[in-house]
């Protein structure tokens, strides 16, 4: 296993002090990441102890070490996966070459974008749940948000990382404005649209962290395949800790659907307005914030038909998730069908280069992952015998990005007139009503092992502890 060096000032596994002028670089950027850190992170709990996960080794074994940390003090750093000897790339037109270990001069403009875009979103989430400790519904999901904050922080230290690493001049200076951008700022707002949303309650952290995430985990998984071998090892063992922030955002929505359930049961009715009367979530309710969030995240893949896309993955930047399961890793002549906007009101099908459409291919996968969660609370609630089912909506549903964008259609993707779509946006999209509802019942539960009434306890505690653990002492 490679250890992280822990007595450094930036703890790494990239023997960082054998290069002093990058170490020194890398010096000069801790404080202002820390001041960010005080002033846009989860700063009023900046004294608390909290039970953290921290890395000391990037194998099987090393990477999860709890214990007490105040937050200011975590031990952020530079972790890459271990070199794969004599790595090949698998995909584009330089497949089966080996994997660069600086960047390639012609693509060092793409390869910057690149990184600067998936970097911009990790400060990014951090930023939209800034105040979200102050509503927690309980200590281990306080616990459970810190864990991710501090994960996101550090996946900004992995592209700031590579942008000084590799970038020189323009690198540190691209590293400086991932401080600079703020999540919903009128003048320098963050790249990506889903990025600028607030997350204000519980119920969108969970949603954002199941369907944002997500994104997170499939843009991630194409970077790990990127001929750029510091940064596909950076990307895989980010895996490793995006895996949690999904859990949380599954676990939290399938405790939420166990609460209403119960809830339902206690009443001995389903009606949505004796549920919410009751403190507890109603289904139609989740199912507008799942519409809202999906819709919103799928956008974050960019174009069904891109050049970008083409241009990166036959370059070996950026390939498929998961490209070894693929038979054609080359793609020259394949194709894909898409399904665009007639111009007139309806569907037709197109034909794409599949290099253009590799956007497309990564949110199929996506939209495929995203339904193994909503599966699984849909027979949570068959189960209980309740005739609702949860549904995600069609990919073409509200996209303000692609060949989609703009264009009206119902939840099932089918094109409707403007004035139906703005109409039937009220029942499908989170109304004010909802939102402050929602808002209603974001009360602090800060007393070891008690819930917020709308959500049901975990199955189990963090690290094997129990469920009371005082998983952060606020004392
Ligand atoms: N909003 O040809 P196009 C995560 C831009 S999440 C605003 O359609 P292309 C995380 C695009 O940048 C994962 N702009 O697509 C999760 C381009 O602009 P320029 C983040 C958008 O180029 C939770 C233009 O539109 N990772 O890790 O193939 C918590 C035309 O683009 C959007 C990455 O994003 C949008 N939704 O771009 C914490 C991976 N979509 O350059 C963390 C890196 C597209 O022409 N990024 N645009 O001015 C990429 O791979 C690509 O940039 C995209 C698609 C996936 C965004």
């Amino acid at each position: 296993m490679t250890a992280i060096n822990y007595a450094e000032r930036i703890p790494n596994n990239v023997n960082l002090a054998h290069d002093r002028t990058l170490q020194r670089a890398l010096e000069h950027w801790q404080p202002k990441f820390l001041d960010w850190w005080r002033e846009l992170g989860p700063n009023d709990f900046a004294g608390n102890d909290v039970y953290l996960r921290t890395a000391v080794g990037v194998d099987a074994q090393g990477w999860a070490s709890y214990g007490y940390v105040k937050m200011p003090d975590y031990r952020w750093g530079i972790f890459l996966a271990d070199q794969v000897a004599e790595r090949k790339i698998g995909f584009g037109d330089v497949y089966g070459q080996p994997a660069w270990q600086q960047v390639p001069g012609e693509l060092r403009s793409q390869f910057r974008r690149l990184i600067v875009t998936q970097g911009d979103t990790e400060p990014a989430s951090v930023e939209q749940q800034h105040l979200l400790g102050h509503t927690c519904p309980s200590l281990y999901d306080l616990r459970n948000l810190f864990q991710v904050n501090v994960e996101e922080g550090r996946h900004l230290w992995a592209m700031v990382y590579l942008l000084h690493a590799y970038f020189g001049r323009d690198g540190r200076e691209e590293a400086e404005e991932l401080l600079a951008r703020h999540s919903g700022d009128a003048d320098k707002p963050r790249i990506l649209g889903t990025f600028n949303e607030p997350i204000s309650d519980w119920l969108s952290f969970f949603c954002f962290t199941y369907f944002t995430d997500r994104d997170g985990k499939f843009q991630l998984k194409c970077l790990a395949e990127s001929g750029f071998d510091p940064l596909a090892r950076t990307c895989r063992f980010m895996l490793t800790e995006e895996a949690h922030h999904m859990f949380v955002g599954e676990t939290g929505l399938g405790r939420v659907v166990k609460r209403t359930l119960e809830v339902m049961k206690e009443l001995g009715t389903e009606d949505p307005e004796a549920v919410r009367r009751a403190g507890a979530v109603d289904l139609p309710l989740l199912q507008r914030y799942l519409n809202f969030w999906f819709s919103s995240s799928v956008d974050l893949f960019g174009s069904e038909v891109s050049s970008n896309a083409a241009t990166t993955f036959a370059n070996g930047i950026k390939g498929r998730p998961d490209e070894g399961q693929y038979a054609d890793h080359v793609c020259t002549d394949a194709t894909l069908a898409i399904a665009v906007p007639d111009g007139a009101g309806g569907v037709k099908e197109e034909t794409a280069s599949l290099r253009n459409a590799m956007n497309e291919v990564a949110r199929e996968a996506y939209a495929k992952d995203c339904e193994l969660g909503v599966r699984r609370w849909n027979m949570q609630i068959q189960r209980a015998g309740v005739d609702f089912r949860l549904a995600l909506p069609s990919t073409r549903f509200r996209r303000q990005i692609g060949a989609w964008a703009g264009v009206p259609t119902d939840p099932q993707g089918r094109p409707i007139a403007r004035e139906a779509y703005e109409q039937g946006l009220r029942g499908w999209l989170p109304s004010e009503a909802d939102r402050s509802f929602v808002h209603s019942l974001m009360h602090r539960v800060v007393e070891p092992g008690k819930m917020a009434a709308w959500i049901a306890p975990p199955d189990r505690g963090v690290n094997n502890l129990a469920v009371d653990y005082e998983y952060v002492r606020l004392g």
